[in-house]
């Protein structure tokens, strides 16, 4: 039973995100207290209220306070398995890198910041970046919903390459002629307070794609919508990135209209990214939909799940029916980095990232695991690499369409780290079964046939030897 107790245990300015601090994979939280002081709490194993942890000012930077709402996140983004810290601040992002030091008080230790001020204009809305591997380099890039003007009326979306942000020209003109926009930030709707765009690979295509929330320009009342962005290949782009989002205009129809929000979800566990539209309905409700989405093609994908690999000594020890102890291996852990390599059915090589639970405030509502999108591609995944807190470990030859979760402890010994597999038969593997076994019933009517027929003929030649013994006893 919980006691609570009256008195809040923290009091926040803005929403806290999750992180875990001291590496002891109990989540702790950051945020801004009420004196605008960027603070960690610490959360330990036995309730006791969290150890509060301030957090040093950027070391050269100007001290700026933390923008609300913010896109902060906790994701590693040079490459050494440690999450790092991404924070907003009124002008730009600020990078802290984690540092392994023993004795736990300074975690982050501030590397740069990455400016998004437009120069010259001060009429623009800056949504909630999100990450994703943008071109499939293996590295996450820096996504972020922008529009200038009044209302939205000029939308975009830039991309980071790792030095400064591009624009990906999204044609955002429906069929019909018609403009949209993203929906300028409304304070009073709790999923409208920024813009936020959720990624996910809604084709299995590998490409990360994108969910946003837009609305019709020049229309007298507007009704918003959720819409799919795809990821696709750009032929026009001289710019940096060779890929750009387009627009799904009926991607997740006949759902959508009135569509606050929408987030990707895997309903069925299947691999197969679905969608949980939020609608608003004329009383100022919210009615959540869900849409299943139906692949035409026989697309795979490679799951993966990161846990704590805690256990809560308090819950109860379940038993299977045969009596062993059913295992139970904590949550989603927030900030692990996962990395895969395979070959196409072309021969090219393809590689992917993705960070688990990066964001979790300001209903950011990334997908709390992995789905990676392999394609047409019925190869082996050659290598896949998690890493958090500075260690990693690789698996090898891992069979498409199968989730992996992976329970990373102990902590300090990665090479014995367990990863659960459970495989899902695609179509190709049950059409395959079939085939085989229509093959094998074939034969086995061929041998019984001639099986038959020799009985038959061993009988005949049987009667005939016995008649000529006849005659010839006589
Ligand atoms: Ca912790
Ligand atoms: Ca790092
Ligand atoms: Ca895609
Ligand atoms: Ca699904």
């Amino acid at each position: 039973m919980l006691n609570c107790s009256k008195e809040p245990i923290i009091q926040t300015k803005g929403e806290a995100m999750a992180l875990d601090f001291n590496h002891d994979m109990i989540i702790d939280l950051y945020g801004l207290d009420p004196n605008d002081t960027r603070s960690f709490w610490i959360f330990n194993n036995k309730r006791e209220p969290p150890k509060v942890v301030h957090q040093a000012m950027p070391t050269g930077g100007t001290a700026q306070t933390l923008i609300i709402p913010n896109a902060n996140a906790y994701l590693d983004l040079n490459g050494d398995y440690l999450a790092d810290l991404f924070l907003q601040t009124k002008t730009s992002y600020e990078i802290w890198y984690g540092i392994n030091e023993k004795d736990g008080q300074e975690n982050f230790s501030y590397q740069n910041s990455i400016t998004y001020e437009l120069v010259g204009s001060n009429d623009y809305v800056v949504g909630q970046a999100v990450f994703m591997d943008f071109e499939l380099r293996g590295v996450q890039n820096i996504v972020v919903p922008f529009c200038v003007q009044e209302n939205c009326k000029n939308s975009t979306i830039f991309v980071h390459d790792g030095h400064m942000f591009y624009d990906v020209h999204v044609n955002f003109k429906d069929p019909h002629g018609v403009t949209w926009g993203f929906v300028p930030p409304d304070p009073n709707d709790v999923y409208l307070k920024t813009i936020t765009a959720r990624s996910g690979d809604f084709n299995l295509d590998g490409y990360p794609d994108l969910l946003v929330t837009l609305q019709p320009l020049s229309v007298a009342k507007p009704v918003m919508q959720t819409f799919l962005l795809e990821n696709v290949a750009c032929k026009t782009c001289s710019k940096k990135f060779k890929r750009t989002f387009e627009v799904h205009w009926t991607a997740l129809a006949p759902m959508g209209n009135n569509t606050v929000a929408g987030a990707f979800y895997d309903f069925y566990q299947d691999g197969v990214l679905d969608v949980i539209l939020m609608e608003k309905q004329q009383n100022g409700n919210y009615r959540p939909l869900a849409f299943r989405n139906t692949l035409d093609y026989d697309a795979n994908f490679v799951k993966v799940i990161v846990l704590t690999g805690l256990v809560n000594v308090l819950n109860p020890t379940l038993r299977t029916p045969l009596g062993r102890k059913k295992r139970t291996y904590g949550s989603n852990l927030p900030g692990p980095i996962i990395t895969y390599n395979t070959t196409t059915q072309d021969g090219d090589q393809q590689s992917g990232s993705s960070v688990q639970l990066p964001q979790s405030s300001y209903f950011a509502l990334q997908l709390p695991y992995t789905c990676f999108g392999l394609g047409r591609t019925p190869n082996f995944v050659d290598q896949l690499v998690v890493g958090l807190y500075g260690k990693w470990h690789s698996w090898t030859q891992l069979i498409p369409n199968s989730q992996i979760i992976v329970v990373p402890k102990p902590l300090d010994q990665p090479q014995h780290w367990k990863a659960l597999l459970f495989v899902t038969p695609s179509k190709l593997i049950l059409m395959s079964v079939v085939a085989l076994g229509g093959t094998c019933l074939v034969i086995v009517l061929i041998i019984l046939v001639l099986y038959v027929k020799e009985k038959r003929e061993d009988r005949q030649e049987r009667l005939q030897e016995s008649h000529r013994f006849h005659f010839d006893a006589m």
